[in-house]
């Protein structure tokens, strides 16, 4: 979805561009342009104003709810590489989440340590709080990766029974953490990227509102379909995900995206960062440690296979994660 800044309407996000658009776009002609009608120089003065428009044509991320069909919101992330889907969660799972998790948010440290160049200092921000592991925290969680919208996303782009949750994190960026630089998620596996399918599809859910001034992800919508391994972004090409404790942003992992800026006195932005990967990659959290195996056997089997502790074989190929050639699943009994 496109919307539109003028002089005018500067800063404003107008849901129908084509109000605004010469007679090409609009579905009532000329009429729709009043009193522009009776100028004598009109069709020329009209094609300069829509390249005009054209030019200040900017991008606007779109909300859907959940309980629309799957197909609209597949439609929207193919066209525009990722989607807000507001009241993700019910009031109660999020109550739950909440609960279960925030205590781990007050006690972790900042920053991560130990990554071998300081780009990933600034990548994965030294005033934000990444936590992992969180089957052993949240039950509600565990409730929340067998949803099945959730499912459906994770099938619906990578295939069913084809994927490993890749990470399940809480990104909580805290006040006076600078913009994460804008990137591509698939890009954490540069050699199995191509053109025609998803590595990587990911939900953002929101824990506490996301907003301008607290870090709500910056997003160059429609960037899943630039050329290049990661081309320069302006902002007048990004649009911020802006939503409610409890929605989610769904994106693709070709879109250009980051971390935003929390520029609050005392807000952190805590997110839940839930993507799937591929099962023939490997994952970005080594859930198969943070997980026990008594935690593991009281999961449903389809969050042990979500983490990994079941084996994987793709159609037409072999089997992967094996133990003694049996499946990892043995482990489980
Ligand atoms: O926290 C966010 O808003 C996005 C984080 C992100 O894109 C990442 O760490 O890969
Ligand atoms: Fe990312």
């Amino acid at each position: 979805m496109v919307s539109i800044r003028s002089p005018t309407l500067e800063g404003k996000k107008i849901h129908n561009p084509k109000q605004y658009l010469t007679p090409k776009y609009t579905t009532s002609g000329v009429a729709g342009l009043g009193h522009r009608q009776n100028c004598g120089s009109f069709p020329v003065d009209l094609r300069q104003r829509e390249k005009r428009w054209r030019d200040l044509l900017v991008p606007e991320l779109r909300h859907l709810n959940r309980n629309c069909a799957p197909s609209k919101i597949w439609a929207a992330i193919n066209d525009d590489g990722c989607v807000i889907v507001d009241d993700f969660i019910s009031p109660d799972l999020l109550e739950a989440l909440r609960r279960e998790l925030m205590p781990s948010v007050a006690r972790h440290r900042r920053g991560t340590a130990g990554a071998e160049h300081p780009f990933w200092d600034n990548f994965h921000g030294v005033e934000t709080k990444r936590i992992t592991g969180l089957c052993e925290k949240s039950s509600a969680w565990v409730t929340l990766l067998c949803d099945p919208l959730y499912t459906k996303l994770g099938d619906h782009y990578l295939g069913a029974n084809n994927y490993y949750l890749n990470t399940g994190q809480l990104i909580c960026i805290g006040p006076n953490e600078t913009p994460q630089p804008l990137h591509r998620d698939e890009l954490n596996w540069p050699s199995a990227v191509g053109e025609d399918h998803e590595t990587t599809i990911t939900a953002l859910f929101a824990l506490t509102d996301f907003t301008e001034e607290n870090g709500a992800t910056v997003v160059a919508l429609g960037s899943h379909r630039w050329p290049g391994h990661n081309p320069p972004t302006r902002p007048d090409q990004t649009d911020r995900a802006t939503m409610k404790a409890g929605s989610a942003l769904l994106y693709s992992g070709k879109i250009i995206h980051g971390g935003g800026p929390n520029s609050s006195k005392d807000e952190w932005r805590v997110g839940l960062h839930a993507g799937f990967v591929l099962g023939w990659l490997r994952s970005e959290e080594n859930h198969q440690l943070t997980t026990s195996l008594e935690t593991a056997r009281k999961l449903p089997e389809r969050v042990q296979s979500l983490l990994g502790f079941r084996s994987y074989s793709q159609k037409d190929g072999g089997r992967l994660g094996l133990i003694d050639y049996e499946d990892t699943a043995q482990l489980l009994k």
